[in-house]
């Protein structure tokens, strides 16, 4: 059986990670076996990173290379309907999205002082109460550190923001009334867009992203098909979205 490492967390959907959702989602499009384990030790984590996928005696890391392995190996294959102009189409918005929206959501979650307490009571609420502040801070300089060097953390938070809703536009013109990213089915580039939204609108915290994520009523009806679709019985949702995709 397929082994899908991630980190523990309390939550209401399946992932913090959307690179985890969207290997989980490719398992289960795949039609694999897998079970999700928590890493305890990131010292098995070849990159120090999530996802990882254990097969047998192979470890892979990434989820692009796992995605890789799954139609190598596992026979998955959700892509082959697509021409080559619409690979090219879900390919750059699946950049965009892996490389410079998600980015924009971790300024959300950990340098935004408004992500303090649910990041806490998520990630680091099995700690012992007096040291999950101090973990939370470790993390959250390291990620301070992260966004400087990959570019964005340089600008105001009003601009990185600015840059993230812009995406999420692009990402509502692109999906205007189709059920799935690329038409009537779900492909692999929705794994991932469905995992960040997802995670953006179950959030609690008030940030301008957010809250632009959550005034396009398209997306909460995108997640939660996907969801369904996807995992049919096995469908992790909020109950609050559930609810409004239903309405
Ligand atoms: N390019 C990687 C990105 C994976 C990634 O950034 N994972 C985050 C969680 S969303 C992580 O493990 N971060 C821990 C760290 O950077 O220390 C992929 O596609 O799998």
């Amino acid at each position: 059986m397929l082994v899908l490492l991630d980190f523990p967390v309390r939550a209401e959907i399946r992932s913090l990670s959307p690179f985890v959702y969207k290997v989980e989602a490719l398992l289960a499009l795949s039609g694999c076996d897998y079970r999700k384990e928590d890493v305890l030790d990131v010292a098995v984590l070849p990159h120090g990173k999530v996802p990882v996928l254990r097969d047998g005696d192979r470890i892979i890391p990434d989820s692009t290379l796992i995605q890789r392995h799954l139609e190598e190996h596992h026979g998955l294959s959700i892509d082959a309907g697509l021409t080559e102009l619409e690979r090219s189409m879900a390919e750059a918005f699946r950049q965009m999205a892996e490389e410079h929206l998600r980015w924009a959501m971790i300024h959300a979650r950990w340098i935004d002082p408004a992500g303090e307490p649910e990041i806490i009571e998520m990630i680091f609420g099995t700690l012992p109460e007096a040291i999950r502040r101090d973990a939370f801070l470790q993390v959250r300089e390291a990620l301070r550190q992260s966004l400087y060097m990959q570019g964005i953390g340089r600008h105001a938070p009003e601009d990185i923001y600015a840059f993230g809703c812009r995406d999420l536009d692009a990402i509502a013109t692109f999906l205007d009334d189709k059920p799935f990213f690329m038409g009537d089915r779900p492909t692999s580039v929705d794994a991932f867009l469905a995992g960040l939204l997802l995670n953006m609108l179950s959030s609690r915290i008030d940030t301008p992203l957010t809250h632009h994520a959550r005034a396009i009523p398209a997306f909460a009806d995108y997640v939660v098909r996907f969801e369904r679709e996807v995992f049919g019985p096995r469908a992790m949702l909020p109950a609050h979205l559930a609810e409004a995709a239903a309405a």
